[in-house]
């Protein structure tokens, strides 16, 4: 039978000086951070943050694919609740995609140890790599090898923007990839993921935790349009087989297509590449990405099913070549109902509001929730900005769901 559900306040000012130094890693002149997995920047953060679970007396160590562990031994040391997030961002982004929930997972940790002792089983902090896809379709590659879900041929055919495979990259950071299945873990009991919401619900509507419900859907696909280089000068505009403007009605076709579906459909085409890429070459080749969104299956298929039938249909048109590749999906996916209940009552204890919501994001949480109990809570964004250098939670709301997540964490380690 568990103690009654009580407070356990986070140190506010230690996790302000984690999150303001932990930013210092990989922030560029023009604003945001570049921390991509395996990087010198992300080998720099992930000692910063062994530093700082060393100096709170936690057990230290990595797994093979360079996820980092911070332990506190439990009197039964055969069980773990995990708690933890990434620490890869995209291209400039915000402070605390990811790293909020290290670092509220750290401070939760020396609270619990502080105020309570060492806990029955044992508890851990993880730092996990390659959730964002910033450098490789690699989608939550830390989780993954955390689960036994890497297959021995992404090690190679993983490769970055300079065509460098992922098995390079790790050895490159010290990491043996053909270990690729030493990080599975058979001693999970559950985990639980603190993170900003990254949307406006919790800060438009003043509530301070979200409880997540489920994730949404997601499907990232590569269209490549084929046409024929010309000269801009002499090619007469009907004599053309211009890629860019064929991809551009299809942006455009796309766009309408899922604005006409409504709301939680959402679609983004966030990286374009135009070959050659010269002023005065009509455009030979474009490829560009689409990120679609959705929290029900069948109409993430459907919506799919319908963009890739109109890119045909408008390369058809324009004489041009189309072909797409599925480059990642995830499905939609629940939370432990228990978990949900465990945060509400920890959010009670700790006088906080709350709201149960959906995640419009992808996180680590969506893959672990398909194997061990899982739960995640959110704090709220300011103007829910985020993916950003403007990302921005304020530390009273940052402090507050740290102490929600070492409430509900105590639940589950201590008697
Ligand atoms: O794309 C996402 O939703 C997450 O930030 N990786
Ligand atoms: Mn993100
Ligand atoms: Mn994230």
């Amino acid at each position: 039978m568990t103690n009654p559900i009580k407070k356990i306040q986070v140190d506010a000012p230690t996790l302000q000086h984690y999150i303001d130094h932990l930013a210092t890693i990989g922030w560029q002149p023009e604003g945001g951070i570049v921390r991509p997995v395996y990087s010198p920047a992300w080998l720099k953060a992930r000692q910063q943050l062994a530093e700082w679970m060393r100096a709170a007396g936690l057990h230290v160590y990595e797994d093979a694919v360079g996820n980092l562990f911070g332990r506190l031994r439990g009197l039964d040391d055969t069980r773990t609740i995990l708690t933890g997030s990434h620490l890869d961002t995209v291209k400039l982004g915000g402070k605390f995609d990811g790293a909020l929930g290290i670092l509220a997972g750290l401070v939760a940790l020396q609270a619990l140890h502080k105020h309570l002792g060492p806990p029955q089983r044992s508890l851990e902090v993880v730092a996990l790599c390659e959730e964002e896809n910033s450098r490789f379709h690699a989608r939550y590659w830390g989780t993954r090898a955390i689960l036994g879900l890497i297959e021995e041929s992404q090690l190679e055919a993983l490769r970055d923007e300079q065509n460098i495979s992922i098995a390079s990259a790790m050895r490159a950071a010290g990491l043996p990839p053909d270990q690729y299945r030493a990080p599975i873990r058979t001693d999970l009991d559950a985990f639980l993921e603190l993170h900003i919401e990254q949307g406006r619900i919790l800060f438009d509507e003043h509530i301070d935790i979200g409880i997540v419900q489920a994730i949404t859907g997601l499907q990232h696909l590569l269209i490549t349009v084929k046409g024929r280089a010309d000269h801009a000068g002499t090619t007469p505009m009907d004599l053309r087989r211009d890629a860019l403007q064929g991809a551009a009605l299809m942006a455009v076709e796309i766009t309408r297509l899922v604005q006409q579906e409504g709301r939680p459909a959402v679609v983004t085409l966030g990286q374009w590449d135009v070959r050659p890429g010269a002023v005065n070459v009509v455009p030979a080749e474009v490829r560009f990405s689409i990120d679609l969104r959705h929290p029900d299956a069948e109409t993430l298929q459907r919506l799919s099913v319908a963009i890739q039938a109109r890119c045909q249909a408008i390369a058809q048109e324009r004489d041009l070549q189309l072909s797409s590749e599925i480059t990642g999906q995830s499905a939609p996916q629940q939370m432990d109902p228990a978990l949900q209940a465990l945060l509400i009552r920890a959010a009670g204890a700790c006088g906080a509001t709350w709201k149960a919501m959906p995640s419009g994001a992808g996180h680590d949480s969506q893959t672990m929730a398909r194997h061990l109990p899982t739960a995640m809570l959110f704090v709220p964004s300011i103007e829910g900005r985020s993916h950003s250098a403007a990302e921005e939670t304020p530390l009273a709301d940052a402090a507050r769901g740290a102490t929600v997540l070492a409430t509900a964490l105590s639940q589950l380690v201590y008697p």
